[in-house]
């Protein structure tokens, strides 16, 4: 058995100029991932459920455990001083940390603490999603907007942990896509999926059908595509949707499946925040073998201009992908 912290050290030398502080900062995101593990698998019995009758920056409500989440990554982060500064989906503002060890600090963090939070008030997935870069601005100073706006292909790490049946943290480093399961006895993440390859086809498609009739044309055409019985190519594929990024993402990264959101009149930028959601999906997904564009650019490609930023997602299996942007080009 290999846990996390092992496999972490051990691939250290993986990084130019590694110094241990990456793998510092990797182990403030796993101890927060346990609290906030412990806190979900327990939520029906204590006052952690629904709102808090707060609405974040974007004008959503927010719930107890997100800001609890929130919290507690931001707390972690903040205490070994190896962070220069966060980005959160629950904060308004970037915000930089103070000490003068983190104002030394080489990288900044943008988390999105809680993804489909809504879904813990019915016992479903969640999950959380993390981004790492190495800040721009100088070291000594306070972190500034321009270290948190890069492009994703800037990105250090990138992670996600999913509070599902079990617990399991994926992360990747641009050196493969790495999955542990969270063992509670132990209070340890233990290796279980080493370099995951996504199918390079896959028969699941991941989308809010609610929507149909928002969707641009080429989305049209092909979930028509998706859903037009051809035995040879395993057509009909199968309809997932389980609403949790994390949760659809990290299925079909194992079983080989497209996730799709478009833009939407209520969301006409897409509903997905570029840099708490899409970069890092995207940069696991690549890394996995997968693929992740907003219809007409890799996602990794965008140049960011505001924190919360929205895009269309669409990522998956190669195949998949491929196909897609066939209809949506028509
Ligand atoms: P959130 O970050 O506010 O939780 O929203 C993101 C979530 C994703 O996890 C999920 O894929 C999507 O929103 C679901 O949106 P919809 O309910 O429109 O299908
Ligand atoms: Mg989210």
């Amino acid at each position: 058995m290999k846990t996390l912290g092992e496999f972490i050290v051990e691939k250290q030398h993986d990084f130019s100029q590694a110094t241990g502080e990456l793998t510092a900062l990797l182990a403030s995101v796993k101890l927060a991932a346990k609290i906030v593990h412990r806190d979900i698998n327990k939520a029906g019995l204590v006052d952690i459920l629904g709102g808090n009758g707060v609405h974040n920056v974007q004008c959503e409500a927010q719930t107890k455990l997100d800001a609890f989440a929130n919290e507690t990554f931001k707390a972690a982060l903040e205490a070994r001083g190896e962070v220069a500064g966060i980005a959160s989906e629950e904060e308004e503002h970037l915000i930089a940390f103070n000490s003068e060890r983190a104002r030394a600090a080489k990288y900044v963090v943008l988390l999105d603490p809680l993804d489909g939070s809504s879904n813990c008030d019915v016992n479903v997935s969640v999950g959380t999603i993390f981004s790492i870069y190495r800040r721009v601005s100088p070291l000594g100073t306070a972190v500034t907007l321009a270290d948190f706006l890069q492009p994703g292909q800037q990105q250090i790490a990138a992670g996600y942990v999913i509070y599902g049946s079990s617990t399991m943290l994926v992360y990747t480093t641009g050196h493969g896509t790495h999955g542990f399961t969270y063992d509670p006895t132990l209070g340890v993440f233990c290796l279980s999926h080493e370099n995951i390859r996504a199918p390079t086809q896959g028969t699941l498609y991941s989308i809010n059908e609610g929507n149909q009739h928002y969707f641009p044309l080429g989305v049209k055409r092909y979930l028509q595509y998706c859903q037009t019985p051809d035995p040879a190519t395993s057509r009909p594929y199968s309809a997932r949707y389980i609403g949790s990024l994390v949760a659809d993402f990290h299925r079909n990264l194992l079983k080989g499946g497209i996730y799709l959101y478009p833009r939407t009149p209520p969301y006409p930028q897409g509903k997905l925040r570029l840099l708490y959601e899409c970069n890092p999906i995207a940069f696991l997904a690549e890394q996995a073998g997968g693929r992740a564009s907003n219809g007409g650019q890799r996602i990794l490609d965008i140049q960011p201009t505001t924190l919360h930023q929205r895009s269309p997602l669409f990522v998956g299996s190669i195949t998949m992908m491929d196909q897609l942007e066939s209809f949506l080009k028509e």
